[in-house]
């Protein structure tokens, strides 16, 4: 275990994550910094369909298939008020509130704690009929990213991505194991408060940008996948981002 060398590391810089010490380090560096370009380019010059629209909430896709599966890239905006970045991000990440607001969900349990900042995931999904049931296993990485446009007080990122683990294995019988790479990336706008008066939630802005790639893993209608999506996605997004503005609301900010 190569956590067990670090002792010898005598330093009084804060190090930015002692994730850094671990085996998937170069992994979750080069996917974290990949991810956050990624969300950050926008819709770039791919061709991306907009499938579904409700307020702020914008949700593209473009239809993909990798040997006969569905693989369809998602992209969604949103912007909400009266919560940080930091705040949205930590509701993502943080394993105690994910049954609160993840649907799909039937058993989650974290099979590794990297570090605070970094854990293993496995998650046992809800069937979708006709299809053979799905769990998931896959590191969860959460970070401050420096802001790089005026007006944007701060960012935060949540990567998700799977993994593999011996302990772990997929069963591929009674169930197959999807591939994942989600991230949501949070921007924090601050207006300025009138004069004398201290920021309050009211002077908040958070726009969000949500990011996701499922391999199923194995046969799954396109239809019903695609269909399956086209509800949960939209679901996922609004439940998830009116579950964090009502757990803010009576709570101190947190940037
Ligand atoms: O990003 C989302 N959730 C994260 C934490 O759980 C994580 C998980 C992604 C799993 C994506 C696979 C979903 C499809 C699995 C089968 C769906 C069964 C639906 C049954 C409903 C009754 O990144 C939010 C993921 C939102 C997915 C719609």
């Amino acid at each position: 275990n190569s956590n067990n060398n670090v002792t010898h590391v005598v330093n009084d810089e804060k190090t930015a994550s002692s994730a850094e010490y671990h085996r998937l380090w170069p992994e979750i560096e080069r996917v974290t910094k990949e991810q956050i370009k990624y969300a950050q380019m926008g819709l770039g010059n791919d061709a991306w369909h907009l499938f579904a629209e409700e307020g702020e909430m914008k949700m593209y896709r473009r239809e993909e298939e990798v040997n006969g599966l569905v693989v369809d890239p998602l992209k969604a905006c949103h912007v909400v008020k009266g919560v940080t970045a930091h705040e949205m991000c930590h509701y993502f990440f943080s394993p105690q509130y994910r049954y609160d607001w993840e649907t799909t969900l039937e058993h989650m349990t974290v099979v590794e704690n990297i570090s605070d900042d970094t854990l293993i995931f496995l998650q046992l999904h809800k069937r979708i009929w006709p299809a053979t049931q799905r769990d998931a296993l896959f590191w969860s990485h959460i970070r401050q990213v420096p802001p790089n446009e005026p007006g944007v007080r701060d960012i935060w990122i949540v990567v998700n991505n799977s993994t593999e683990l011996p302990k772990h294995p997929p069963d591929n019988k009674k169930c197959i194991r999807l591939f994942l790479t989600v991230c949501l990336l949070c921007q924090t706008i601050v207006s300025s408060p009138k004069e004398g008066a201290s920021i309050t939630r009211d002077n908040l802005t958070c726009k969000i940008t949500y990011c996701s790639v499922v391999n199923p893993g194995g046969w799954a209608p396109a239809s019903v996948l695609r269909a399956v999506y086209k509800r949960e996605y939209p679901k996922f997004l609004k439940r998830f981002t009116a579950y964090v503005i009502d757990q803010c609301k009576n709570k101190p900010i947190m940037f």
